[in-house]
């Protein structure tokens, strides 16, 4: 079972690796450290998040249901009938339902799902929702190019449904690339909407990762639990800390993990040396103003069509077009 890079990081550019293990050795011998945030996401750190989501101070993903909650209607109105929609990752259940309720038949749904057990269980949980639907589901990496499965009859266009504002997890340029990929693949009459976290009060935004309960900690955490566990390395997390700051300038929260006290950890046949206080950077969260998401989609050769967002404007769905 081995996990494909979910697109972080500029991994793109390096020679291609594939093992856990070198993914380790070589982010740990980076100065500073860094490891790429898809390592969180397997079978534990997965439901970790689900946790975090319903932790009080993590606001994104009870804004983004309240959004689509108030406008499902209005989003399905603007994509218009005959739409494939290619949605990137599927573990988004609840918000795709909703907006799959609203659209406007026929509609194809394609879930661009990395891990087969996770696309598994949403397709069949929707066929026993929406009977009619056709569904073809795509096990892939969707920070490579695609290739979409070949559709029943030709859609009028192709939408590609990027929620969770996973996008914020790309630093600028990753992101420029991947919206360019989304470009592509959805064609001329094609659209993506994307679901896109705001700029706000930055203490709004650094509870939201570091709840009280501790769940993001153990999120954080769990992916040198997960390297333990798959490449057996020695990592005793009682001598690691959970760290996760608002960078005002970057406009992103920038997650680490910290080394409590100077020591060595194995990796593979090696050891590698921590400083005390030495930080291993996990994760970037950018938060974007309306303008500097635009900028950003300009960059992609994308124009937003539209926005919605909640009624306490934290969050955003944006429509772009070509
Ligand atoms: C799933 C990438 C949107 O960055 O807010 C939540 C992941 N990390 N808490 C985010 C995450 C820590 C989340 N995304």
């Amino acid at each position: 079972n081995t996990m494909q890079p979910c697109g972080v990081e500029d991994d793109d550019r390096q020679p291609p690796i594939n093992g856990l293990l070198e993914i380790a050795q070589r982010g740990l011998g980076l100065k500073p450290k860094r490891l790429p945030s898809w390592l969180f996401y397997d079978e534990r750190g997965s439901a970790l998040f689900e946790q975090i989501c319903e932790q009080p101070e993590y606001y994104l993903t009870r804004r983004e249901i309240a959004l689509m909650d108030e406008h499902a209607a209005s989003i399905a109105d603007c994509l218009g009938s005959d739409v494939r929609l290619v949605e990137y990752g599927s573990g988004n259940a609840h918000k795709t339902r909703q907006l799959l309720r609203h659209m406007h038949s026929p509609v194809v749904y394609v879930p661009v799902e990395i891990s087969p057990e996770p696309l598994h269980q949403s397709v069949e949980r929707l066929a026993r929702e929406f009977p009619s639907l056709p569904v073809q589901p795509l096990c892939a990496d969707f920070s490579k190019p695609l290739r979409l499965p070949i559709p029943p009859r030709a859609p009028r266009r192709t939408v590609v449904y990027f929620p969770g504002s996973t996008i914020g997890n790309f630093e600028s340029r990753e992101a420029v690339a991947l919206l360019r990929k989304i470009r592509n693949e959805m064609g001329d009459a094609g659209g993506v909407l994307i679901g896109v976290d705001l700029k706000k009060d930055p203490a709004l935004i650094e509870a939201a990762y570091n709840d009280r309960a501790g769940i993001t900690a153990a999120f954080t955490l769990n992916m040198l639990a997960r390297l333990n566990r798959e490449i057996g390395s020695d990592f005793v997390l009682s001598q690691f800390s959970h760290r996760a700051h608002y960078n005002p300038m970057a406009g992103r929260i920038e997650t680490h993990i910290v080394s409590r006290c100077a020591q060595q950890v194995k990796i593979g046949r090696a050891h590698v040396a921590f400083r005390e206080d030495e930080a291993i950077q996990v994760e970037y969260s950018c938060k974007y103003s309306l303008e500097d998401f635009s900028a950003l989609a300009e960059r992609a050769g994308l124009a937003v069509e539209r926005v919605w967002m909640d009624a306490q404007k934290m969050f955003s769905v944006q429509y772009l077009v070509r």
